[in-house]
C-alpha cells in the first residue's frame, strides 16, 4: 500500500520529564540519521502530559524526525473540569496525535463509546489526529468472536465525522495487552480488515485507503515483522517494549 507505516510508543504512566529527555535523546541517537534509517516509517512517542513540553522542545531544537502525541484528551473545550487537558492545550504544543479510548481508559476511567466519540470530535476539531483504540476482551472473544466488539466501537467513534477525516485506528485485543500473549498476525489481519471496512462506510473510500490501522498488544522486536507483512496492518502501538530504547529501535527497524 502507499500508507506510511506508523510505529507508536505508548509510554503509559512511565518516565518523568527528565527521563523523557534522556530517552528521546538516546532514541534519536540509536535510530541514527532518520532519512537513511527509517525514512519510510513514521515514529511517534506518547509521553505523559507533564513531559510533552520537554519532548516538543527537544525535538524542535535537534530537528528530530519524531512525532509525538498525548495519551488522552478531554472532550470539553475549557472550563471547570479539574485535572483535564484540552485539545487546544495539546495543539499549542504542536502535538500531532492523541491516543483516544485506550482499553485502560475504557476500563479504569469508565470511558464509554459516547465519551470516546466526543473526544475524537474534540481532537479532530483542533486538527489533531486521533489514534482510536478498539479491542475485545477475552469474554467478548468467547461470546462474539474477535471482530464484533472492535467493529462496533469503531463505528461509534467515527459517527458524525466528515468524509475523509484523517484518523488512525489501533486494534488492541484486551487479552493481548501487557500479557506477553500477542495476537497472531492472521488474527490481527482479520480484524484490521474488518475495521478498514468500517472506515470505508463511515469516512469513504479515499479515507479507507489512506487510514493507518495499527496492531497493539505485546508487540516486540521478535513479532513485529509478522504483523507488518499483513496487508491491513500499517504499524503498531507499542506499550511495554517502547520503554526500552534498543528494543523500540529494533521494532522501528523491523525490516532489517
Ligand atoms: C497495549 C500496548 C500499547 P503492550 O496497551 O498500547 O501495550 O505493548 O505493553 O501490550
Amino acid at each position: 500500500s502507499t500508507r506510511t507505516p506508523l510505529i507508536a510508543g505508548n509510554w503509559k504512566m512511565n518516565l518523568d520529564h527528565l527521563q523523557a529527555i534522556a530517552f528521546v535523546q538516546k532514541l534519536a541517537w540509536t535510530l541514527g540519521d532518520a532519512k537513511h534509517d527509517f525514512g519510510d516509517v513514521e515514529v511517534a512517542v506518547f509521553p505523559p502530559f507533564t513531559d510533552l513540553r520537554s519532548v516538543q522542545t527537544l525535538i524542535a531544537a535537534d530537528k528530530l524526525e519524531l512525532a509525538y502525541g498525548g495519551q488522552d484528551v478531554s472532550a470539553h473545550e475549557s472550563g471547570a473540569y479539574t485535572g483535564e487537558i484540552s485539545a487546544s492545550f495539546l495543539k499549542a504544543l504542536d502535538t500531532g496525535y492523541v491516543i483516544i479510548g485506550h482499553s485502560e481508559r475504557r476500563q479504569y476511567h469508565a470511558e464509554s463509546d459516547e465519551i470516546v466519540a466526543a473526544k475524537v470530535k474534540a481532537a479532530v476539531g483542533k486538527g489533531i489526529v486521533p489514534i482510536i483504540c478498539v479491542g475485545e476482551t477475552s469474554d467478548d472473544l468467547e461470546k462474539h468472536g474477535a471482530s464484533a466488539v472492535p467493529v462496533a466501537q469503531l463505528r461509534a467513534a467515527l459517527e458524525g465525522l466528515p468524509k475523509g477525516t484523517d484518523v488512525v485506528v489501533a486494534y488492541e485485543p484486551v487479552w493481548a495487552i501487557g500479557s506477553g500473549q500477542a495476537a497472531t498476525a492472521e488474527q490481527a489481519e482479520q480484524v484490521c480488515a474488518a475495521l478498514r471496512e468500517v472506515v470505508k462506510e463511515s469516512l469513504g473510500d479515499d479515507a479507507a485507503a489512506a487510514t493507518r490501522i495499527l496492531y497493539g498488544g505485546s508487540v516486540k522486536s521478535g513479532n513485529i515483522a509478522g504483523f507488518m507483512r499483513e496487508p491491513n496492518v500499517d504499524g503498531a502501538l507499542v506499550g511495554g517494549a517502547s520503554l526500552d530504547v534498543d528494543e523500540f529501535a529494533a521494532i522501528v527497524r523491523y525490516k532489517k
